[in-house]
């Protein structure tokens, strides 16, 4: 009735394929590998409710109150100092980090804050789909830089933006998920971290750096993210709760530039004056009491499980000419199938068998790329994964 009414804007609004992907895989007796979603396994539900009731007999008028739109105080102040500890970030303190309601709040107002249509933004190809989403509002132009197995591929990058130079003409920002990314589960080595902050300072472009994953490590050694890489301001870090404590919960936390933080944080005064202080206090009390260092290595085994179990049952079942990733991480991997199969058309046929994944098209920019797929290995139980895997196979091998 009101369509015709909506916004230019509106118009050209489409759905997240994950977002839609979430309905299929509420279906009866299917096996999902489709939404990024946290095992439920993980989730401390008990250290939560105990947590909760304390605080509210502590600080109920002030958890249940309106709060300011960067966030608590004692909770940013809590946060510079776990990643000063932990992560060896530089000088921060609560000025530097803002408080969003998911990370995914944090890809948006980058957006209002830096993005005029038609501003450049690099992104790795593929990319993470919701950030993709969250930039639409602005309708950037974007510049892919090819993902290799250890990452975004430098030499693409300094072409691009040596090309772009040229022209007169500056992207607003790399965008990058270097450790256990998504879609594609591969890490960005030191080298290429080192180099891209090289890149960042010879171009002056500010590098995001969407982290989500980096505390799921099963295998190979830590790297230091982006941000402790970084002594001037070029990185601001993404991070989030969402993995290692609860999606539901929807706190993250932007941390970078005290200017770029304070705009962020006028942009998020019109999207929802601020983040829900009474999960604040939980999630601050969870990181200052030690159950965040001690849960995570719980949610590792978990998972390291699950994506063993993966791998076993790709390499048993998926027939030659198929290629996956191996992560040693984070809750994807990605699979190349031979060129002339198109994943797209493949999924109603998985779905038929009771099977679902996310198509690899939705992961770029011009979803120009049809023969890949991402598989989530976190939310399904183990006997499911490898239920999954076969049912996949049998699709696959009769397109073959
Ligand atoms: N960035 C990346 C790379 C993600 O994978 C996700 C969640 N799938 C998000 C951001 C958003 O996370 P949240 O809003 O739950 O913090
Ligand atoms: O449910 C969502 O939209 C978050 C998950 C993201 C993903 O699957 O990448």
């Amino acid at each position: 009735m009101w369509a015709e009414d909506f916004s230019d804007l509106a118009k050209t609004l489409k759905a997240s394929e994950i977002r839609e992907l979430l309905k299929v895989t509420q279906m009866e007796g299917i096996i999902s590998f489709a939404g990024g979603l946290p095992n439920p396994k993980s989730f401390p539900v008990e250290i939560i409710n105990e947590i909760t009731s304390n605080l509210l007999d502590r600080y109920g008028e002030k958890m249940l109150q309106y709060g300011s739109t960067e966030g608590v105080n004692s909770f940013r102040d809590t946060l510079a100092e776990y990643f000063m500890k932990t992560h060896d970030f530089k000088n921060l303190s609560r000025d530097n980090i803002l408080i969003t309601s998911g990370s995914q709040q944090g890809l948006y107002l980058l957006g209002k804050v830096f993005l005029n249509p038609g501003d450049i933004v690099v992104v790795e190809a593929p990319t993470y789909v919701g950030a993709l989403t969250a930039f639409q509002t602005f309708q950037p132009t974007y510049v892919e830089a090819e993902l290799e197995n250890d990452g975004m591929s430098m030499e693409l990058l300094e072409k691009k933006l040596k090309e772009l130079k040229k022209e007169g003409k500056k992207p607003k920002f790399i965008y990058s998920i270097p450790t256990f990314q998504n879609p594609a589960g591969v890490t960005m080595s030191l080298e290429k971290r080192k180099r891209l902050l090289e890149l960042a300072h010879e171009y002056d472009v500010l590098v995001v750096e969407d982290s989500p994953y980096e505390e799921l490590r099963f295998s190979g050694e830590k790297i230091p993210q982006l941000k402790a890489l970084d002594n001037d301001g070029y990185v601001l870090y993404l991070g989030t709760l969402s993995k290692v404590l609860s999606p539901g919960m929807r706190i993250a936390f932007m941390i970078g530039d005290e200017e770029v933080i304070h705009k962020a944080a006028l942009a998020k005064q019109g999207v929802d004056l601020c983040t829900s202080p009474f999960v604040q206090y939980i999630a601050e009390e969870y990181i200052k009491g030690g159950y965040m260092s001690s849960h995570i290595p719980r949610i590792i085994e978990l998972y390291r499980e699950k994506r063993n179990i993966m791998l076993d049952a790709l390499e048993d079942y998926f027939p030659d000419g198929v290629e996956w990733t191996k992560p040693d991480g984070g809750m994807f991997l990605w699979v190349t199938l031979p060129k002339h199969l198109d994943s797209e058309k493949l999924l109603p046929k998985a779905i038929e068998n009771k099977v679902v994944y996310v198509i690899g098209a939705a992961f770029y920019p011009h979803r120009d790329h049809k023969n890949t797929m991402r598989l989530n290995f976190t939310y399904p139980s183990n006997e499911e994964i490898e239920e999954g895997v076969k049912r996949l196979a049998k699709v696959i091998k009769e397109a073959l």
